[in-house]
């Protein structure tokens, strides 16, 4: 597959000693404030057939292929007009998710206040691969027996473990809810995936099923991934894995 990922890091900026000017009674403000930005871009990317993912919460990673500059700077016009702060927006290109992301943050750390910086070139943005992971029968295997906190552990023990058996081939997974995850993966094969979701299973006591959506953008590549996961789920298809091309 040819091409390249790109990733946006959106920091807010000046955001810690904003947040101190809010005195301690502060925590719910910033709870709705986060989860409002959240919303807010997880809309203003979609539009742009893009997609966006919590990195912590008071941060946010987009995987942004085919998101020109000067959307990007429409998307930060929108969030000056709507928040009592502004954002940053780092931008990286590169042929592995990881390195994307490195390239964004590093043009963040060498820049302010309400930046948009980094790498664009549309000649390259054209293939996004995205895994969209998901337990089997989370529902009867674990919710109904496990406390609703014991399943949350789980899942977010699940959660370290795919980040750090991705991480090895520089693909950066994110918790989606529920029991669903999302890997950016550019560079890693069905096959890979499925060792991982193999290995990861029998650690946990549970199998793990996958579609995986390879798109000129997150969005579609999302659906597509979505959809082969649903085609498992029908029992239409054999898993673990399956894996939808559409690169028109
Ligand atoms: N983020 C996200 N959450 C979902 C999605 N589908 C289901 N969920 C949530 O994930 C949880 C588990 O749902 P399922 O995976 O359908 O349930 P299951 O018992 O594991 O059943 P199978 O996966 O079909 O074996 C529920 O809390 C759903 O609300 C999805 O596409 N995205
Ligand atoms: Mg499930």
């Amino acid at each position: 597959m040819s091409g390249k990922i790109k990733t946006t890091l959106i920091r807010i900026d000046n955001y810690g000693p904003w947040t101190l000017e809010l005195g301690n009674d502060r925590e719910y403000k910033l709870q709705i404030l986060q989860a409002q930005l959240y919303a807010h871009l997880q809309r203003l990317f979609a539009e742009r057939e893009g997609a966006l993912f919590y990195n912590r919460f008071d941060e946010m990673v987009a995987v942004s292929n085919g998101i020109s500059f000067e959307d990007h700077s429409k998307i930060q016009e929108e969030v000056s007009k709507n928040y009592p702060f502004t954002i940053s927006m780092g931008i990286g290109l590169a042929e592995k998710p990881y390195d994307a992301l490195e390239m964004a943050t590093k043009a963040l750390q060498r820049n302010g206040v309400k930046k948009v910086v980094g790498e664009f070139d549309e000649s390259y943005e054209k293939s996004v691969k995205i895994a969209h992971i998901d337990v089997n029968n989370i529902t009867g295997n674990i919710i109904d027996k496990l406390s609703a906190y014991e399943t949350a552990l789980m899942m977010n023990k699940l959660n370290v473990e795919l980040s750090e058996l991705f991480l090895n081939h520089k693909a950066l997974t994110f918790f989606c809810g529920g029991d669903n995850f999302m890997v950016i993966a550019n560079g890693v094969s069905e096959n890979e995936v499925k060792d991982i979701l193999e290995k990861v299973g029998k650690n946990f006591n549970l199998t793990l099923k996958a579609g995986i959506g390879i798109a000129r953008t997150a969005r579609k590549a999302i659906e597509l991934a979505t959809k082969g996961l649903d085609s498992i789920r029908k029992g239409k298809l054999n898993g673990p894995v399956h894996e939808i091309f559409d690169l028109s």
